[in-house]
């Protein structure tokens, strides 16, 4: 989006025996030095002097923190880890901000993951009670970008972002594990699906439009922070039964639960109300989870057809 836009875009990447930049493949990288375009540069949220070396060099005009462990139920299994890079990470980067004395704005990706089992609706003044080590680091980097913008006068933005979908999503998330077995069992590349609870209710929006809404965030003339969601919430059985009727099948015919899929603790009920983002940034979402559900298992369909036929990805 920002590159369509006409930004010149920095990402960093994290570096890694095997590369698994499949998602940017696609976009054309610029020469170092050109100006314009897309730079990667080699990074890693739990590198503060790096991130440091970047800030100042770069010179941003925004920042947006995207970088996470960003697996709730993998949260539980790496928690120390989970706490250095979702949380401590984002005070790594807002301090580079801050040290290097570069005008960059600051993006967070906060989470609908903060308010865990706070009953829905949920709004920005919404009480936090996070469920998991994921949550409680998103927490932590939720308040830290509040405090450098009240201690510091920065330009400093958190998005609490309800579940944002697309078929670019990764595929141990709970919407494009559906959408991918529904499409690979459809052509006979699967037989079943096994999940976990799925009676956890979300509130799924399309990602497309959720990155049009961090944008705003940074055009606007305060900086504040903003929920980000449709308003509408499903279930995973939900999710489940739209995703196979999209295809003709009965969903509960392929569907299995297995505990080893449970979380130790779940976060039950998700809605967001983003009515301030509506208000303020004139921002507002179009596509519904079941729109949702059809355009992945439609995207998902043409990626299991060319697995069938031997094709890459
Ligand atoms: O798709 P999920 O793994 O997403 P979750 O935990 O809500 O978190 C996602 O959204 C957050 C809010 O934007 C982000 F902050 C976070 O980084 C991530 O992107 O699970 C959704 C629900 C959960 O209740 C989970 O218990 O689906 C349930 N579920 C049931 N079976 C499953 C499964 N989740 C996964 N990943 N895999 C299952 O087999």
């Amino acid at each position: 989006m920002l590159l369509d836009k006409g930004y010149e875009v920095h990402g960093i990447v994290r570096r890694s025996a095997s590369l698994n930049r499949q998602r940017i493949d696609h976009l054309p990288q610029s020469a170092p030095g050109a100006g314009g375009g897309l730079h990667l540069h080699y990074g890693d949220l739990a590198d503060a002097v790096g991130l440091v070396n970047l800030v100042r060099d770069v010179q941003p005009d925004e920042i947006y923190n995207l970088g996470a462990q960003s697996h709730v139920a993998v949260s539980f299994d790496i928690p120390d880890y989970t706490g250095q890079v979702t949380g401590l990470g984002t005070v790594k980067l807002l301090e580079a901000i801050h040290a290097s004395g570069v005008d960059s704005r600051f993006y967070q990706a906060s989470s609908s993951e903060m308010f865990g089992s706070t009953p829905p609706p949920q709004h920005e003044e919404t009480p936090f009670h996070p469920r998991s080590p994921y949550a409680c680091a998103k927490l932590y980097a939720y308040y830290t970008t509040v405090n450098y913008r009240e201690s510091y006068g920065m330009f400093t933005c958190n998005g609490i972002l309800f579940n944002h979908e697309s078929p670019r999503r990764g595929e141990n998330f709970v919407t494009r594990k559906i959408t991918r077995a529904v499409a690979r069992i459809h052509l006979g590349l699967q037989h079943e699906l096994v999940l976990g609870n799925v009676a956890a209710r979300r509130d799924w929006g399309y990602a497309p439009e959720y990155v049009e809404a961090m944008w705003r965030m940074l055009q606007h003339d305060e900086p504040a922070d903003y929920v980000v969601a449709t308003g509408d919430t499903a279930s995973v059985r939900d999710f489940c039964e739209v995703s196979f009727a999209a295809v003709g099948l009965d969903w509960q015919e392929y569907v299995k639960t297995d505990p080893r899929y449970e979380r130790p603790a779940e976060v039950p009920d998700l809605i967001g109300d983003a009515a301030k983002a509506k208000k303020l940034l004139d921002w507002e979402p179009t596509v519904r989870w079941r729109e949702l559900a059809r355009i992945m298992v439609e995207a998902d369909i043409e990626l299991a057809g060319r697995e069938a036929r031997g094709l890459a990805p």
